[in-house]
């Protein structure tokens, strides 16, 4: 049995140590990764955070007073429409403007390694930066959908791969226009009800609206909290699990407490799978906690830690690094044509319905 690995004492608040008898041999996890015949990865905003991108619970700057789980709901977005836009304006500004890293380089050319059967990747992440890393459409699952999607508020309308910066005029992202647009709108709980007589913060006629329903606000296309995972999406995440047994399930810089993505982790348990978590803090392992000696924990920076861990099978990543353009409308993924088709039937749908 492995003596425990980690042994966390913050002096500041004096915590009981937290210990983990998870293995942090580099070694042994290699031997794990080239024996293992089906790998499954959970990604969480730590793969991005080298890239500059705020981690979900640490989307700070200038979003600091507000609290980024309470904006990614229906919602905020009902109360004040021009608030959340602002956000996720703020956040697609600041992906267009990132590079991917080595640890979303490394994912891909792991991907490539492993093959279609042999690795999928599940991604938290709506940053576009694991497709700007050419990693395998079909080996890369977006639970939570893209930064890059619009969408109507009221009609099925969607547009898909929309890369424009700003995405609408009256959503121009400069520092100086935003700040003071923050601090004329209400305080940050202007969430609460308490708040629905504060001014808009964008009035509704400046916002971007449905050009297919006409009358329908355009919102961000990701799945907010209590909305429900795209369902093409979790359909072939679920076709792929029932393909084969798990035997090794990487959690990359996530807390795994959202759900249902942070329950894949205990699928992949149930499965007899081996855990091997990449954080930068081992404090906080959400569903990937309880790590046992046979797991593994990797403590440090994602866009560091993937190219050392995954080394042994991608080899040297110098090669592959190479951005794929950002291209309006661009189709980055295989079978989203089909979902683009679906979408579209949808939408024709609800005009033949509509009075
Ligand atoms: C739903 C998109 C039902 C938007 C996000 C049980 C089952 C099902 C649902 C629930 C359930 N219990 C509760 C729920 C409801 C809810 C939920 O899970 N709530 C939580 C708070 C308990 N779930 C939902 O609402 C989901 N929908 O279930 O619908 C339904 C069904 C049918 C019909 C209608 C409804 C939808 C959830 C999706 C929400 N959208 N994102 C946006 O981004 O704005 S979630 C968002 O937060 C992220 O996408 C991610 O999923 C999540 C957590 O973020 P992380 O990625 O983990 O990032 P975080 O900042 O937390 O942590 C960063 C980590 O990285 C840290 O560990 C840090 O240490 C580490 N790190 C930092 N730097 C580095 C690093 N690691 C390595 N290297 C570094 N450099
Ligand atoms: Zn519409």
């Amino acid at each position: 049995m492995s003596s425990p690995t980690s042994i966390h004492q913050s002096p500041r608040h004096q915590q009981p140590p937290t210990r983990s008898w998870a293995s942090t041999s580099v070694s042994d996890f290699q031997a794990v990764l080239k024996s293992s015949k089906r790998v499954l990865a959970l990604c969480g905003a730590g793969l991005s955070a080298s890239s500059g991108l705020e981690t979900f619970r640490g989307a700070g700057g200038m979003w600091r007073d507000y609290e980024a789980s309470a904006l990614a709901t229906p919602e905020a977005f009902e109360k004040d429409p021009g608030l959340v836009w602002l956000f996720y304006a703020y956040r697609r500004h600041k992906a267009l403007n990132a590079k991917p890293n080595m640890g979303h380089y490394a994912l891909a050319e792991l991907a490539r390694a492993k093959g279609e059967e042999g690795f999928m990747c599940l991604s938290q992440n709506i940053d576009g930066l694991s497709q700007r890393a050419n990693h395998p459409p079909a080996q890369l699952k977006l639970l939570h959908s893209s930064l890059f999607d619009i969408k109507c508020f009221s009609c099925p309308y969607i547009e898909k791969d929309n890369f424009s910066d700003p995405v609408h005029p009256s959503l121009l992202i400069d520092e100086a226009s935003i700040t003071a647009r923050l601090s004329a709108a209400s305080t940050p709980i202007s969430l609460s009800s308490a708040s629905a007589s504060k001014p808009p913060t964008i009035p509704l006629d400046e916002l971007p609206h449905c050009p297919a329903c006409k009358t329908g606000l355009l919102r961000p296309g990701v799945v907010w909290f209590g909305e429900s995972l795209p369902k093409q999406t979790l359909a072939e995440v679920n076709q792929w699990i029932g393909r084969g047994l798990i035997d090794l399930c990487l959690m990359i810089g996530t807390t795994a407490q959202v759900y249902p993505a942070a329950g894949y982790v205990q699928v992949a348990r149930m499965e007899g799978a081996r855990i091997a978590v990449v954080n930068m803090d081992s404090r906080e392992l959400g569903a990937a906690g309880g790590l046992r000696s046979v797991d593994f924990l990797f403590e440090g920076d994602a866009a560091r830690v993937l190219p050392d861990i995954l080394g042994g099978v991608v080899g040297e990543l110098e090669g592959f690094v190479g951005e794929v353009a950002m291209v309006n409308g661009a189709r980055t993924g295989e079978g989203e044509g089909v979902e683009e088709e679906e979408e579209m039937d949808e939408v024709q749908k609800y005009f033949a319905a509509s009075p």
